[in-house]
């Protein structure tokens, strides 16, 4: 079985109620991820993320999970899951499922059967006490919810629809393994595992990530399921670090691949509103917290290079002066995707695609940013502050409609979409991007090729990560070193000229037309070979 082939895949996330549509019902679909498997094989990505497709009464977006075996009718029927697999196997791209498994819908039949009394057999698989403590729920409020039929409540950590699994339950555990190795054996890829640090939970002492039971949990998950095959894992854990993330990531534990940290995203809360009212973006900050990620125990780890997900704000909006926002795209791509790790693309971001454009609460789906009018009134924030944390940061900016072209609706849905479409113009779909070679678009391509390319492998695989210019309020750089071959990133990450350190070698990658003197011009992004 061949081993590591993580580390030669580039991930493409996709959301699939706002990626594509061939219903006409303004939800996309899995018929209309297979429509697009060949522009995915053409952008040069190896393996596909998809947010859950499963049954679900779609409280969470997909991830408040019915049924872990049927597709759910808004995305299509299970012979279409098997037709993407198929399809996608036949261009060699693999499938990654997001393995939602900290909880399940309330409407799931395991919920719908341990709520009726406490001796059901299905009764544990969720985690009941007869009080609540002060465990809070992300979404706001309480996270605990009455039962009359026990007159007990049960933990959420999420939505009240969202009912927390009990893991510390063998039965539970085995009947989550056997789903996994159910998808596994249908040749799905591996998991990226949702919130995975919550499911080794000890409530009554108020833990809720990176509980006593979890790595003992994740070695016995793994070693009853995907370290079996040639797989991949990636975790979502908000509350490790560089440092604690070896506890899942180093290979001598046999538990994760990766894990995504989110440090990047979260170093900019403010400590009374969390994330809706960020801190001022200072460039030296970010920098130092993602090259921080590259230098912590290489060998015991493996980095996750990403800038956007499907709960994030995008990092244009977060981090580049618009007026550049095509040279600020690239220069985002090329600032990590050379560093050592595996890339993560989310849906849009290979179009320079930003933040949707609401105007009014009408306008918005998710249930976090629905919740969150009312949590941060409760904090006092007075309502004009609200409606501009909302605006900026709301998960629903990630989850606007993937443009594909001048059609209505950008080419995303016959139908009326789900959720608003941005106010972008034309230039900034797919169809135009393709034209252009000039375009975000084809830079992706160009960039995602020269990763691939045999010539390199080794070198960003096994390559000591050198950071440089630090001193630096502007440039981000570092080199990739190994076997006396250096492959080196010098971006100009701000919108002022700066002055272009002196370089040695060839120039593989730029992201404006022309070179300009020993300039580098606003967000001007140049990757250089030496060998
Ligand atoms: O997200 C976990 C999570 O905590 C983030 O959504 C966080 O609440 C915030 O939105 C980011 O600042 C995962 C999934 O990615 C998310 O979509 C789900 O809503 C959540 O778990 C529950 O499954």
């Amino acid at each position: 079985m061949e081993k590591n082939s993580y580390k030669d895949q580039i991930v493409y996330q996709i959301y699939p109620r706002s990626f594509s549509d061939s219903q006409s019902d303004g939800v996309g679909d899995i018929k209309g991820i297979v429509d697009k498997l060949d522009y995915l094989k053409d952008l040069g990505i190896t393996t596909i993320w998809l947010s859950p497709i499963f049954s679900s009464p779609m409280e969470d977006g997909g991830y408040d999970i019915a049924d872990y075996y049927h597709v759910d009718s808004l995305f299509g029927t299970d012979e279409d899951l098997d037709l993407l697999l198929k399809e996608s196997k036949k261009r060699g791209l693999k499938i990654l499922l997001d393995l939602v498994v900290n909880h399940t819908s309330d409407k799931h039949h395991w919920f719908l059967e341990a709520k009726k009394s406490k001796d059901n057999p299905y009764h544990d698989y969720y985690v009941w006490r007869e009080k609540p403590n002060t465990l809070k729920s992300t979404f706001g409020g309480s996270a605990w919810e009455y039962n009359a039929e026990t007159n007990e409540y049960y933990l959420h950590l999420f939505a009240k629809g969202q009912p927390d699994l009990n893991w510390q339950n063998p039965a539970l555990r085995n009947d989550i393994y056997k789903m996994m190795n159910y998808w596994l054996d249908k040749g799905v890829y591996g998991f990226r595992m949702d919130v995975i640090e919550n499911i080794g939970k000890d409530p009554d002492n108020l833990i809720t990530a990176n509980g006593p039971t979890l790595h003992p949990i994740l070695q016995e998950m793994a070693a009853s399921t995907f370290a079996k095959k040639d797989s991949m894992t990636v975790g979502e854990t908000w509350c490790s670090n560089a440092e604690t993330r070896v506890l899942y990531t180093d290979p001598k534990r046999h538990e994760l691949n990766m894990v995504f940290l989110f440090d990047d995203f979260s170093h900019f809360e403010n400590p009374k509103y969390g994330k809706w009212v960020r801190k001022p973006f200072v460039m030296k900050e970010l920098r130092e917290i993602i090259f921080h990620r590259q230098m912590v125990e290489q060998e015991k780890s493996w980095d996750t290079l990403y800038w956007n997900n499907h709960d994030l704000p995008r990092a244009l909006n977060r981090y580049i002066d618009l007026k550049y926002r095509g040279e600020g795209a690239k220069m985002l791509l090329a600032a990590n995707l050379f560093m050592r790790g595996t890339p993560f693309i989310y849906q849009g971001d290979e179009i320079g695609m930003v933040n949707g454009s609401f105007r009014s609460k009408e306008e918005y789906r998710d249930i976090e940013t629905l919740n969150a009018y009312d949590e941060l009134k409760s904090k006092g924030l007075d309502n004009k502050s609200i409606e501009k944390a909302i605006r900026e940061v709301s998960r629903d900016n990630a989850r606007v409609p993937m443009q594909w072209s001048s059609k209505a609706h950008f080419g995303f849905s016959n139908g009326q979409p789900w959720l608003k479409c941005s106010d972008d113009g034309i230039a900034w779909t797919v169809e135009e991007e393709t034209k252009n070679p000039r375009s975000v678009l084809s830079f992706y391509k160009k960039a995602l090729l020269i990763w691939k390319d045999r010539q390199f492998r080794d070198l960003l695989k096994d390559g000591k990560f050198i950071p440089q210019y630090e001193e630096s309020d502007c440039l981000w750089s570092y080199r990739r070193i190994h076997e006396g071959k250096t492959l080196e990133v010098i971006a100009n990450f701000s919108n002022q000229t700066q002055k272009l350190p002196k370089i040695e070698g060839q120039i593989i990658l730029h992201n404006y037309n022309y070179r300009l003197s020993d300039n580098l011009r606003p967000y001007e992004a140049i990757v250089i070979y030496k060998d």
